[in-house]
């Protein structure tokens, strides 16, 4: 039913999608609802892959209608490393890790990748993606975000993600890009609970 106010739970241990989440969603009136169980996560090439096999998942599991959202960061002269090992490399490396390999190199691209998947508990997941591409700068800047936010420049811009008020990163992240496709169908199918 468009223009009604739905919600919809997401599926997240990061408290920084949910907030991205609610800056993009709310303008279609969609209220994001925490939920504390995205469950198993498979190792695969791509976030789409990733995203759609948890929300299914979890959908079943759970028993209730429900996004998951998966993402990485894809460095051009590392071979779309670290991609699906982002949160691990994060962890692990950090972003000083990071920056050290890529010391000599010339070419610093990047891009950021999302993938929403929308899953029920009788149907199949349903995917919507979003890309920014930018370059990763020599060293951090910005408070702001999560993650690797503080080392990405996206393209076009002389600040970093970690730079960007929130309101500012969504309008060109890839989370940003993958929620508004999300919300363009979700306003409109006949699925969602009303409030
Ligand atoms: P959930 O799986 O519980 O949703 P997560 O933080 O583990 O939370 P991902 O696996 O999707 O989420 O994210 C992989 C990592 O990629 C994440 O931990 C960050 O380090 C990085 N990342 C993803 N999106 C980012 C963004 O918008 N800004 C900065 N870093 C990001």
């Amino acid at each position: 039913m468009p223009g009604s106010s739905k919600q919809v739970a997401f599926a997240t241990s990061n408290k920084g999608k949910i907030e991205e989440a609610r800056i993009v969603l709310s303008p279609f009136g969609i209220a994001v609802r925490p939920f504390n169980g995205k469950g198993l996560e498979i190792q695969a090439e791509t976030v789409s892959e990733v995203a759609a096999f948890s929300a299914k998942v979890a959908s079943r599991t759970y028993r209730r209608a429900l996004i998951v959202e998966d993402a990485g960061l894809f460095i051009e002269s590392l071979h779309g490393f670290p991609g699906p090992f982002s949160s691990y490399s994060y962890k692990t490396l950090g972003i000083g890790g990071l920056l050290s390999l890529l010391d000599g190199t010339r070419s610093r691209r990047a891009s950021f990748k999302s993938a929403v998947a929308y899953c029920d508990p009788a149907g199949e997941p349903r995917v919507f993606e979003g890309l920014v591409t930018g370059m990763i700068s020599r060293s951090p800047s910005g408070a702001n975000g999560f993650g690797f936010d503080p080392v990405f420049v996206p393209s076009g811009s002389r600040r970093s993600m970690g730079q960007l008020t929130l309101e500012e990163k969504c309008e060109v992240s890839h989370r940003g890009e993958a929620l508004r496709k999300f919300a363009a169908w979700y306003t409109e199918s006949n699925t969602g609970q009303l409030f």
